[in-house]
């Protein structure tokens, strides 16, 4: 059995969907983040980035193992089951590699920065961390359109893959967020074929009525405002 440490956030999504594409049975660990079940030391040997998602495989041989950071997980998990990651040869599996570390170091953070500033941030610091990070959001939906045109239906050409599902979540949110999505056709296209798959669809449903919407960085001092002393205290 598979237990998924999650809350309905794009990054909690990523291994969702992929646990419903696969249909193999899992064990959903709802987190309450906004009460810093992010700390406790339990967890924290699961993830010692104190974050979501993480995994921990009990069908393994030896200790169960814990994996944690979502792009790991999908790589752990398509190799573990053979889809989503077609075996092809060395090039094939350094480009899906790279656009994996794209969106963990690229749009993933730039768009998580982006929904800080619009949903969280005092109103008075609002402004500029807007423009910055909307700026930073709109390049990386210009990387994947390229990326799109030049390639085909999805970012691996044909295969619909990890990097796929590793990039859908937060594009799923791109409009919301105040980004101009319609400047975008292959990316809008991609988004809703994506969107359609009947797994995405449970994946971005699970939980969803447990997301608080009451919280920022005026009402919360764990989610929000965090230092060093939320992990050294
Ligand atoms: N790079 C990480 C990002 C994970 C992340 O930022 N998770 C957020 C939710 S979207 C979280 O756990 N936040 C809790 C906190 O900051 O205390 C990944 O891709 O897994």
């Amino acid at each position: 059995m598979i237990e998924l440490y999650y809350a309905p956030t794009p990054n909690g999504w990523k291994p969702a969907i992929l646990l419903e594409e696969l249909g193999v049975p899992y064990e959903l660990k709802l987190m309450a983040l906004t009460k810093g079940v992010q700390f406790t030391p339990e967890y924290l040997a699961i993830n010692p980035n104190a974050k979501m998602p993480a995994i921990v495989d009990h069908s393994v041989e030896g200790e169960p193992l814990a994996v944690w950071e979502s792009g790991p997980i999908l790589m752990y998990l398509a190799q573990k089951f053979e889809q989503f990651w077609p075996k092809k040869d060395w090039r094939y599996d350094l480009q899906l590699t790279q656009w994996m570390f794209w969106q963990t170091g690229n749009q993933g953070p730039m768009m998580g920065q982006l929904s800080h500033f619009k949903n969280y941030a005092p109103e008075e610091n609002k402004a500029y961390g807007m423009k910055r990070y909307k700026g930073e959001t709109e390049r990386t939906l210009a990387v994947l359109e390229r990326r799109l045109e030049a390639e085909g239906a999805f970012i691996m050409g044909e295969d619909y893959t990890i990097a796929d599902i590793q990039a859908f979540p937060w594009v799923f949110l791109a409009k919301k967020l105040g980004a101009a999505l319609e400047d975008f056709p292959k990316v809008t296209a991609w988004r809703e074929t994506i969107k359609a798959r009947p797994a995405v669809q449970r994946a971005i449903d699970l939980g969803k009525d447990k997301a608080k919407h009451d919280q920022n960085a005026s009402n919360n001092n764990v989610l929000f405002n965090q230092g060093a002393g939320h992990l050294m205290n």
